[in-house]
């Protein structure tokens, strides 16, 4: 996408599909002029000519392109619209927000007639990416903008909206600013050698690099956490037919999404589930029971169930606890040597048959639970094992501030390393021009984390994840 602000651009804001209300939003230099033209307020006031943060009641019209004197004005919906000027606004332009009756239809045709009336259509995240290109938000508020509409949890939520009201964009300009404080007598001693500056960097320098490499590791740690919060992890019940998986499936999404029968071989699609286990988002996928079977059918439902198995950030290994371990068994276990495994010994309702050992030294790590699908017994412990498997059993604090994606991760960690090298030279007493070097670049990364120095092809690739209309 070339970057463009001179055009005014216009989106649906809303979802397509039915609803109470649709809104199509206009932002750039001729939003107001474009709202002359295809709006009739009720009191005859011209758009153009209204206060900023002004509501205005009346219709969207469709007028005829032949100036005649009797040429009919056609009716497209009644409305209300919204003024707000430049620069008080979410892209910092003038934008005008028509809300129209919902529904595909009044929202499409209104967006036709302002793109008829010297609107461009928007790309998705245009919105966003101006109020980041005019200076009214950073990267990291633009990033977070993504998050908070992205959100599946409320675990997820609340980091992005400590990060979209700037709390760490604050913590990154801090770390500049006490770099740049040090650096810069650093870089005049070298300019002016025969000034008096002080450049010996001394202890203090040591303890603010120290300090900002602390905090840079915490957050690093963390980012997994947040990048993990954001995105969802997939789970996927993996076993030999009959075993429970279904029944599991039903039992964590709290109701009944998939067919349970005695008869093996009842799953054959993959159903796949969003839950939120623990604040985490989990896509949970029942697959079909791994068997041998002639019949074409049954061996495509093995085929699938084995690529997500393939695909999974972790697998629930079923068991049946009222039975032996048999082939089947074993066969699934040989398909998830390598992956991340919660042995669930299901059916524990029952009396115990099950000779766990053998599986278990296939899986020297993996915890295991016992359950009841049925008897609904078990399942807390189930979930707790889950989110071990990824937070360690760490409850998430309430105002944790968390990156929540790679790029910022990639960012952080670049900056860590330059740090740490500034810190070796310090203490191995090496030369003054490599410190700078280092501290140059650590300045640069955090340059690049929060959008200043970023090329192009980064901010389409960021902007592009947003949906048409932010
Ligand atoms: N007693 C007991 N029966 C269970 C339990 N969980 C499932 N069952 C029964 O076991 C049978 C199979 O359950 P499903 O959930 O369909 O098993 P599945 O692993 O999805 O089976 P396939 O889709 O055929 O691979 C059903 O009759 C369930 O009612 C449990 O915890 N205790
Ligand atoms: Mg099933």
């Amino acid at each position: 996408m070339q970057i463009n602000l001179k055009d005014t651009i216009a989106a649906i804001s809303t979802p397509l599909g039915i609803g109470g209300i649709g809104i199509i939003r206009l932002s750039g230099k001729n939003a107001l002029k474009i709202g002359d033209k295809v709006f009739r307020s009720k009191n005859g006031r011209k758009i153009s000519k209204a206060a900023g943060f002004t509501v205005h009641y009346g219709h969207i019209v469709e007028r005829s392109t032949i100036k005649l004197k009797n040429a009919k004005t056609k009716v497209i919906d009644e409305a209300l619209v919204t003024v707000m000027r430049a620069p008080r606004t979410y892209t910092k332009e003038d934008v005008l927000e028509i809300n129209c009756h919902g529904g595909i239809v009044p929202s499409k045709k209104i967006l036709e007639l302002v793109i008829n009336n010297g609107a461009r259509l928007a790309a998705p995240g245009e919105f966003t990416q101006r109020a980041f290109l005019n200076g009214r938000i950073d990267l990291l508020q633009a990033e977070a903008t993504l998050n908070i509409i992205n959100a599946k949890t409320e675990a997820a939520f609340s980091p992005a909206v400590y990060q979209l009201e700037g709390r760490l964009s604050s913590i990154i300009n801090k770390m500049r600013e006490d770099l740049i404080e040090f650096i810069a007598p650093l870089e005049a001693a070298i300019d002016f050698p025969d000034e008096s500056i002080s450049s010996a960097p001394g202890l203090k320098l040591g303890a603010v690099l120290r300090k900002i490499a602390g905090d840079l590791k915490r957050f690093i740690d963390s980012a997994d956490k947040g990048i993990m919060l954001q995105n969802g992890i997939s789970i996927v019940l993996a076993g030999a037919a009959n075993v429970g998986k279904s029944s599991i499936m039903n039992a964590l999404v709290e109701y009944e999404r998939v067919i349970v029968t005695n008869i093996s071989g009842t799953t054959r699609d993959v159903v796949q589930e969003l839950i939120n286990i623990n604040g985490m988002p989990v896509r949970i996928a029942d697959t079909a029971g791994i068997m041998d079977s002639s019949c074409v059918i049954t061996q495509e439902s093995v085929t699938r169930s084995l690529a997500f198995f393939e695909k999974a950030d972790l697998v629930l290994f079923v068991l049946d606890a009222a039975r032996k371990i048999n082939k089947m068994d074993m066969d699934v276990a040989r398909k998830l040597k390598n992956k991340k495994v919660v042995i669930v010994i299901n059916k524990s309702d029952l009396k115990n048959r099950i000779d766990i050992p053998g599986i278990a030294k296939m899986f020297p790590r993996a915890p295991r639970v016992k359950i009841s699908a049925l008897k609904k017994q078990g399942l807390p412990s189930l979930e707790k094992k889950i989110t071990e498997q990824f937070f360690k059993g760490a409850i998430i604090p309430e105002d944790e501030l968390m990156v929540s994606n790679l790029r910022q991760k990639k960012c952080l960690e670049e900056c860590y390393g330059f740090i740490n090298n500034a810190i070796s030279i310090i203490s191995d007493k090496g030369f003054e021009e490599c410190l700078i070097f280092e501290i140059r670049q650590a300045l640069n990364s955090l340059k690049v984390l929060i959008g200043e120095n970023i090329n192009e092809d980064i901010l389409d690739n960021i902007f592009n994840r947003f949906c048409i209309g932010k």
